[in-house]
């Protein structure tokens, strides 16, 4: 077994640069992280290949989210195209990945999971398209293509994620198989919530009222990236706990777990802006710098901000110290998710 208190852990993340969780754009780096705990005389080693986790996983999230958007008569043939071209345009898939770990961690399944595993990524995408238009971020190149106004037009890109967000709730509702109606209205909750003014759209609208702002503090940055970006992982994560069967206390754990890792992926969003090439990124980098945003690294500096990641992470392990062995998967995500390249 794998004990996970403080003093006595010692973690030893070797990364290899094999393919692994690749879009059609990109090539990722591929994870294997082995944990050691060393407690008084005993040293107990566990590995766990998250490379090979992750491409377990691939293919059955591709083609579930293939599925997803398939136009079923011609007047919808443009609409689908739209939504079907962002979502599939590739991405790492980390929070469908957090909803399957999170279902199985509890004894759950895959299946289980799927139908929200693919609603979250639609809500994801969605948050991308919208992100991306002339309006907001205007960037031309999302996932190492052109963004989806730029090939659809603003009109259809605006829609597409309207159509993306409506049909995820259709999704769970429609396709979650063999868990409790009970369950699966929480889940949609969980999911509404994370949506609105305390969520995405919340956290968006405060960060572009600091953009025009001076003095924003690391306080305000932590009140956006909590909502703009943490809210749908720790949904993911809490969402699939909830269908894998976890107690109200087992899903606490699990979203104080979700909360640090969202946040520390978005600090490492921030220093991967000013670190990584456009290529690495499929997305334009150095665009926090040009807009001169508010960001961890130009708060913190770049070394404290990576010292700020790696804090929030094992404070998020910490919170998942009860699971053991189980967890596996859920701690080496958290691993990668300051550990990425893009
Ligand atoms: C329209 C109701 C409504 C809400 C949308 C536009 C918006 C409001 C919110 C923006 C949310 C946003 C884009 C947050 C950034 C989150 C983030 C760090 C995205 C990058 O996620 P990755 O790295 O991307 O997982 P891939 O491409 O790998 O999936």
């Amino acid at each position: 077994m794998v004990s996970l208190s403080r003093n006595a852990l010692f973690f030893f993340a070797s990364i290899s640069c094999a393919t692994a969780f690749t879009g059609p754009a990109m090539q990722r780096p591929a994870f294997t992280t082995s944990r050691a705990t060393v407690a008084d005389e005993e040293v107990t080693t566990s590995s766990f290949d998250l490379n090979e986790y992750l491409l377990s996983k691939k293919d059955d999230i591709e083609k579930a989210l293939e599925a997803s958007t398939k136009s079923t008569m011609p007047e919808t043939d443009k609409i689908c195209e739209s939504m079907s071209y962002s979502l599939m345009a590739g991405g790492k898939r980390i929070r469908p990945v957090l909803c399957i770990a999170a279902c199985e961690m509890f004894g759950g399944t895959q299946e289980q999971a799927m139908p929200t595993a693919v609603a979250l990524e639609m809500i994801h995408t969605m948050s991308l398209i919208h992100d991306d238009l002339p309006s907001m971020d205007n960037d031309d190149l999302r996932r190492g293509k052109p963004t989806n106004h730029i090939i659809y037009g603003e009109d259809v890109a605006i829609l597409a994620g309207d159509a993306l967000l409506s049909t995820s709730f259709q999704h769970v509702a429609q396709e979650t198989k063999n868990v409790s109606l009970e369950r699966i209205l929480e889940v949609i909750i969980k999911l509404g919530k994370s949506v609105g003014p305390i969520g995405l759209a919340g956290g968006q609208v405060m960060d572009l009222e600091c953009e025009a702002k001076e003095g924003v503090t690391l306080d305000d940055l932590t009140w956006i990236h909590t909502h703009k970006t943490a809210t749908l992982l720790q949904v993911a994560v809490a969402s699939g706990a909830l269908l894998g069967g976890a107690s109200k206390e087992e899903v606490q754990a699990c979203e104080k777990f979700a909360l640090n890792i969202g946040l520390a992926f978005q600090v490492a969003d921030d220093i991967l802006d000013v670190t990584a090439s456009t290529e690495d990124l499929g997305k334009t980098a150095a665009k926090d710098l040009e807009a001169d945003k508010t960001t961890y690294p130009k708060l913190l500096g770049l070394e404290e901000s990576k010292v700020e990641a790696r804090r929030l992470i094992d404070e998020a392990k910490d919170s998942l110290s009860e699971f053991g062995d189980k967890a596996a998967p859920l701690l080496a995500i958290a691993d990668y998710i300051i550990e990425r390249s893009n």
